[in-house]
């Protein structure tokens, strides 16, 4: 059939994005095996699909990472992204959207799940990606199958368009008429749908259903809305053509129905792909690529894969990428290439120079990282896109089972963030802890089953430990003597401090006030290094801060003093009277900055109560129509698992920032059971 004449021409990229479980794995599947990629379509539940191939993911049943795949249909290239639904991974996929031509969105009609799609559909217009929605799982569709648009439109921005229109028989959809083409089609599983005649009661449906998908590109086209107006019938090629410029230009989404698991509906998504989504020249033109001579890429992800070391997933938007073709990005050196693959999931073939358009593997650029605009002349390009990762929300403190495997941990971290760059790491040196931040508890689960299957460094993790720390209510001048007398040298140093507590996030001072030289200038330095030692654990088991101390009298003695002597002198100083001025543990509060679809702000209340949080204030969401941000004050120590609560109360999609504000004063039964459990780990 001929279509537009106006089709991009070479290979694709083209994003499988979509609410967690949509069925995009399984899409994929069904795409690699309609185009005869592979020979049969695996299935999630066997775990034989190409897409999560990773053992993870097998794990889990669940993509945990995009997986890569390349095909050919009708004589051009398909490379195929698919990327993980789970918002804890959502960076893989933020991170691949740049190269791609465009986005199959593939969702399902469940109220539920729109907020999520909303989400996904954010980021798509926000980096302006040409999108269709899939909406799959159609096999098990009922009635409310008739009100596509009222369930899915509130996610998106652009209009969508429905492209097909389901036909029944009995109950269950058997078929779908094609509004572009006015033809209805029979579903066959595993094959090629049938052409039916367009009669009866679905012709006069898809009369309707037309007339309102010409009206939704008319909002576009003057020309085709006067010939509505005027009820001529457009040509064909006239509407193919709008289509197809509408979803170039982002305009409207086109909905396409079908079931991946039946391998419905599949060869039209497939057509529609290579009739109206656009190719890399207009990928390369959105992006800004200003192209010399040179090669051009873009790193979707970098991979250390077990055998053939590190590798870059890369999209060629300009020239010509080779064994040997040496890269530069922005800031460094890339590396040289060594090795361009196909990618087939977890598997990989070595192939041929890659041409613009293609999306390969390259080997060996060992200082890519994901998100890398690659150029390959003398002058690096400047940066195509920056997509910075979302502030992580949970932590999780990690330690090499083995004490052996410290330093190799520590490698293995490097390359987990590389692969992961929505994982960070905090060292706590006073805990002396390694804390992976991260999106959430799967995406940590999943970092710490990757050091040790991928990296080979096993580990045990728990929960961070909060900051706490502790200060005092009352002042006390205390003496502090050091004197041993044990047969040859003596030691001996004497001091007295003037103890006070300072206000909240002062620190510490120390001051003198020596007359007389009764503590010699030399050895004052040494009363306030012991000073500070004792200060690092005070009588509740946490750092001592907000105190004030002041050196006001001592004596030495012309033989037995010394520095250590008059360190000791200070450190006793300090212990004997910390526990008579009243101590008192601090805990660090943070503020929050919750956001969430306003439907569910209300349950953040209930939320906060149990959480000691203080709500400081509501408000709309700037730029995001139907949301909120609630402002909350909330102890560090409640804000470890509140992600997994806020999620649970926003069907997946509220999120949160946070700063450290202030310590407070915590007393009563919380205080008493946290300085219990810091003189347990101790003991
Ligand atoms: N009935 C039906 N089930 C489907 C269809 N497509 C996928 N599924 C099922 O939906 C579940 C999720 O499928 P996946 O392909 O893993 O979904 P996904 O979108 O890749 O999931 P994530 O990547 O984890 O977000 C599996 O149990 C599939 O068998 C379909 O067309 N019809
Ligand atoms: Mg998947």
């Amino acid at each position: 059939m001929a279509q537009n004449g106006t089709r991009a021409t070479g290979p694709r990229c083209i994003a499988l994005v979509g609410p967690f479980q949509s069925g995009k794995t399984t899409l994929l599947e069904a795409i690699l095996a309609r185009t005869g990629a592979i020979q049969r379509q695996g299935t999630v539940e066997a775990g034989n699909t190409v897409g999560d191939g990773s053992k993870e993911a097998r794990a889990h049943r669940m993509s945990v990472e995009i997986s890569v795949a390349t095909t050919t249909f009708m004589g051009d290239a398909y490379t195929f992204v698919d990327c993980p639904g789970s918002i804890e991974f959502v960076h893989d996929m933020r991170a691949a959207l740049p190269a791609v031509d465009a986005a199959v969105v593939v969702c399902e009609l469940d109220e539920k799940k729109v907020p999520q799609l909303q989400l996904i559909l954010r980021e798509l217009e926000d980096q302006k990606i040409p999108r269709f929605l899939f909406l799959n799982k159609i096999d098990k569709a009922d009635a409310t199958i008739h009100d596509v648009l009222n369930v899915l439109q509130p996610a998106s921005r652009s209009k969508l368009l429905l492209r097909q229109i389901p036909t029944f028989a009995g109950e269950l959809v058997s078929g779908f008429v094609d509004l572009a083409l006015e033809r209805a089609f029979v579903y066959k599983e595993q094959a090629r749908s049938e052409v039916v005649p367009l009669e009866g009661d679905a012709l006069d449906r898809e009369k309707t259903a037309r007339f309102s998908m010409l009206e939704t590109l008319a909002d576009h086209d003057d020309e085709l809305m006067e010939q509505l107006l005027e009820d001529i019938a457009p040509p064909r090629d006239k509407v193919f053509d709008d289509l197809s410029r509408e979803l170039r230009e982002s305009l409207v989404c086109p909905v396409l129905l079908g079931a991946a698991t039946r391998s419905n509906g599949v060869l039209r998504l497939m057509k529609a792909l290579r009739h109206e989504s656009p190719g890399t020249a207009e990928t390369a033109k959105r992006l800004g690529l200003k192209g010399g001579a040179d090669a051009m890429a873009y790193v979707i992800k970098t991979l250390h894969t077990a055998h053939g070391g590190k590798m870059s997933i890369a999209r060629i938007l300009h020239g010509q990428v080779g064994d040997g073709t040496t890269f530069q990005t922005p800031e460094r050196e890339a590396g040289r290439t060594a090795g361009v693959f196909k990618l087939m999931g977890q598997t990989n073939e070595k192939r041929g120079p890659a041409q613009a358009g293609e999306t390969v593997a390259l080997g060996k650029l060992d200082h890519a990282n994901t998100g890398d605009t690659l150029s390959a002349g003398k002058q690096a390009h400047a940066p195509l896109v920056t997509v910075r990762p979302f502030p992580p929300v949970l932590a999780v403190a990690v330690a090499a089972k083995e004490r052996k495997d410290d330093v190799k941990l520590g490698q293995a971290m490097t390359k987990l963030l590389e692969e992961d760059p929505s994982i960070s790491i905090v060292h706590n040196p006073e805990a002396h802890e390694v804390v992976l931040w991260g999106q959430g508890e799967m995406q940590l689960r999943v970092a710490t089953e990757r050091l040790s299957d991928r990296f080979g460094v096993p580990t045990a993790s728990h929960k961070p430990t909060v900051g706490y720390r502790e200060t005092i209510k009352k002042p006390i001048v205390q003496r502090g003597r050091h004197r041993k007398q044990s047969g040859g040298h003596g030691q001996y140093g004497d001091v007295v401090l003037d103890i006070k507590p300072l206000p909240r996030g002062s620190g510490f001072t120390f001051t003198e006030e020596i007359k007389g030289g009764v503590v010699p200038r030399n050895y004052i330095p040494s009363v306030e290094e012991g000073v500070q030692e004792a200060l690092k654990h005070g009588p509740l088991g946490f750092p001592v801060v907000d105190i004030a101390a002041k050196l006001i009298d001592g004596s030495y003695h012309t033989v037995d003093s010394s520095d250590m002597a008059f360190q000791l002198a200070g450190r006793l100083a300090i212990h004997d009277a910390l526990p008579q001025c009243h101590p008192v543990l601090l805990e660090p509060i943070y503020q929050v900055e919750i956001v969430c679809p306003s439907e569910a702000t209300a349950k953040m209340n209930g939320l906060m109560s149990g959480r000691r949080g203080q709500i400081l204030g509501f408000d709309t969401r700037a730029g995001w129509e139907g949301w909120d941000v609630v402002r909350v004050q909330m102890p560090e120590a409640e804000i470890g698992d509140l992600i997994v609560e806020v999620r649970s109360a926003t069907a997946g999609v509220g999120s949160f920032t946070f700063k450290f504000d202030h310590m407070a004063e915590l007393t009563g039964r919380t205080a008493d059971q946290i300085v219990a459990a810091r003189k347990a780990a101790a003991a």
